[in-house]
């Protein structure tokens, strides 16, 4: 297979093209009082002193984004074992932000004593088991909510792989606001959507576990005892906030169901989530059993579930879905009797289950099979109402003829994993095992430009080991043709090496509108937690606040009742109970100087009276493992007893003025037994 150059064009021509290109995009006011180039150089001198190519030139002009512009895109990738997601422009590959999420984070001030994080933080505790106080995640799968089937730009949902939470990102301040501990759900990892109107996010088990949860089984009586849940979460439409109280789930069998995602258009009001293991393996290499990679890779079929939610919602609105563990669960008996809950079979150890844009493909790829099958939305309404079955499985649901519902399927390559799309009749699948990307068309329905259907288009290296991929707005009815970022999981040779943990490689590939091939721009290291997935969305969809407004507590967004102005600054000290409120501007606290009596329970709420774009200031105390973020506008609140005695500093901990080091103070805990500090 030969991969397509630009072709070899000499440097001169090149840069002429380039000069032109930035001419005629109105680069004139910029030219006054600058040089032609950089340095009084020239670009070919540039290239050449550099030993660039004409391609390396034109790939760093297609992701240049210019000082003072910004990206047209914003990818939303998360942060893996970092807990965090990570925000970045796109082309430019910038980070933008590191947004915490499961994870302490000193810099937002997310779980060092304010109340917001914390508060975030301590909601995401599961109720099973008891006592479980989690402060780490392995965020996996990110989701933009929608309107229409297309990104909207209010909320970002991402599951945690390790401990089957639920996080909720409100992106008017991109700060945590919710963590859910989904019940019945131990670990989660690809179910992950959200529906066309962000009505629910979804989420279903990995591994299945005893059920009902809390409730203790071997893994020998696994397949009487342990059960799967799909997790129908829903979204408060006003606030974004997942509200328990409405959702509902489906119990499922105990396959390791997998990725998953929303039908769309035709297909709205159905979700589709892939499996793994339907031999319910359980491994127990050192019991006399086989490794559950062996185990779990037996037949030749697993099985795509199709649910349909909207009727589920119906059931469980007529109480046909007893509550468990506070949320109403449908069994499968139910599922199956009311018409909800249907099996396709898909080949071997498939892994991404991705609808296109029209709603009415699904691309399956298996992950020990070259090929990626499209089944037709319209064939599968077809076989359910003719009840087109070949069997049931283990558990009564029953299960589609696969040649009744299959559309097409193509040959991509080795270890086909995801399947994005770019809205010009195009699938992108990841070739984990090829590391590589493979281009090729969908139905007759969607191709365009007299395309052959259900063909490969194009292959092109990737390095290496490529999971995921994004196209921009590629999760979406409509996705732009632009770019996608290949999320590579091995790096290996290609940065200055750091020690045996390399970073991951993030690629940017140039998709040409869809029309051109496939042009691979630019590497970026990722020197953090694995990125898992990502969502690129149109930046001008976003509305974030540049301040808050005066008084908003970050955690409810809404105004805080310990909010002051400047001038209302007090202590008040009730027995041993001590409440601060305290302004903070440049440069100083107001009151400086906090005087306490050890053992005192100290409540400290700041209000930052800025109203200046940039101006936060931040709030630690020595010795205290206390610091946060005080942003323009917003009211923090701490709480904690003084146990220690002495005079600890404390301090503004953002570089905020020319006099940012004197932005500081006291507070003076004195040694219990002292009488100094009066009523
Ligand atoms: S999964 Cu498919 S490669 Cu965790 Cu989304 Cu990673
Ligand atoms: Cu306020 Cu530094």
């Amino acid at each position: 297979m030969t991969f397509p150059r630009i072709p070899a064009m000499g440097l001169l021509a090149l840069s002429a093209v380039l000069l032109a290109a930035a001419a005629s995009a109105g680069c004139s006011s910029d030219k006054k009082g600058t040089s032609p180039a950089a340095g009084g150089s020239t670009v070919d001198a540039i290239a050449k002193e550099r030993g660039l190519t004409p391609e390396d030139v034109k790939h760093a002009v297609q992701q240049f984004v210019p000082p003072g512009k910004r990206d047209e895109y914003v990818m939303f990738s998360s942060g893996g074992q970092s807990g965090q997601v990570f925000v970045y422009g796109v082309p430019s590959m910038r980070l933008l932000k590191s947004i915490a999420v499961f994870t302490p984070e000193p810099w937002q001030g997310y779980g060092y004593g304010a109340d917001a994080g914390a508060a975030v933080l301590k909601g995401g505790n599961p109720a099973i088991p008891a006592n479980t106080d989690l402060t780490w995640g392995d965020t996996h799968h990110p989701a933009l909510s929608e309107t229409n089937g297309d990104y909207d730009g209010r909320w970002l949902y991402i599951n945690d792989r390790a401990n089957g939470r639920m996080a909720m990102v409100d992106l008017r301040d991109f700060t945590t606001k919710q963590i859910v501990a989904v019940p019945n759900i131990q670990t989660s990892h690809g179910g992950m959507f959200v529906t066309p109107n962000s009505e629910y996010v979804h989420i279903s088990s990995t591994f299945p576990e005893p059920w009902p949860p809390g409730s203790y089984a071997d893994v020998k009586e696994y397949q009487a005892k342990y059960r799967s849940a799909s997790a129908w979460l829903k979204v408060d439409p006003a606030t974004g906030r997942i509200d328990l109280s409405k959702s509902f789930e489906i119990e499922l069998p105990p396959y390791n169901q997998d990725l998953a995602d929303a039908g769309k258009l035709v297909s709205d009001g159905w979700g589709f989530i892939g499996s793994f293991n339907s031999e319910m393996a359980t491994g127990g290499d050192s019991e006399g059993g086989v490794p559950l990679e062996a185990g779990a890779s037996k037949n030749n079929f697993d099985y795509l579930h199709l649910i349909n939610w909207k009727k589920a919602a119906e059931v469980v609105k007529a109480g046909k879905a007893p509550m468990q563990n506070g949320v109403p669960v449908i069994s499968m008996k139910t599922a199956v009797q009311e018409g909800l809950l249907y099996l396709i079979p898909e080949p071997k150890s498939p892994h991404g289950a991705d609808v296109d844009p029209s709603g009415r493909y699904i691309v399956v790829g298996g992950k020990l099979d070259p090929h990626v099958t499209i089944f037709d939305f319209n064939k599968i309404q077809t076989a359910i109402q003719n009840k087109d079955f070949e069997k049931s499985d283990p558990f009564g649901i029953p299960v589609l003829k696969f040649d009744s519902v299959v559309a097409g399927q193509v040959e991509v390559g080795a270890g086909p994993l995801h399947t994005q799309f770019d809205g010009q009749g195009h699938g992108y699948t990841s070739l984990f095992l090829a590391s590589a990307v493979a281009k090729f068309t969908l139905g007759p329905d969607v191709v365009k430009n007299g395309e052959k259907p259900f063909t490969l288009v194009q292959t092109i290296p990737v390095h290496y080991n490529i999971g995921h991929l994004a196209v921009t707005e590629g999760d979406t009815a409509h996705p732009d043709a632009k770019y996608l970022v290949a999320l590579d999981k091995w790096s290996i040779d290609r940065f200055q090496p750091v020690g045996p943990l390399h970073p991951q490689n993030l690629q940017l590939i140039d998709l040409g509108g869809g029309k051109g091939p496939m042009d691979l721009v630019a590497d970026m290291p990722v020197g953090n937690g694995e990125p898992h997935y990502a969502e690129i969305m149109k930046a001008s969809k976003l509305k974030p606040l540049v301040v808050y407004p005066p008084g908003t507590n970050p955690g409810t967004m809404q105004p805080d009742p310990n909010a002051i102005k400047f001038g209302q600054e007090r202590v008040v000290r009730t027995g041993s109970n001590v409440e601060i409120w305290m302004t903070a501007q440049r440069s100083h606290f107001t009151p400086d100087i906090l005087r306490v009596k050890q053992g005192d329970h100290v409540k400290i709420h700041i209000t930052n009276i800025e109203q200046t774009e940039d101006a936060t200031h931040g709030f630690a105390i020595a010795d205290y493992n206390i610091q946060a973020s005080l942003e323009p506008g917003s009211t923090t609140n701490f709480e904690f007893t003084a146990d220690k005695s002495g005079s600890y500093n404390f301090y503004c901990t953002e570089f905020c003025s020319a006099l940012h080091l004197e932005m500081a103070g006291w507070l003076l805990v004195e040694p219990s037994g002292s009488a100094t500090i009066g009523q």
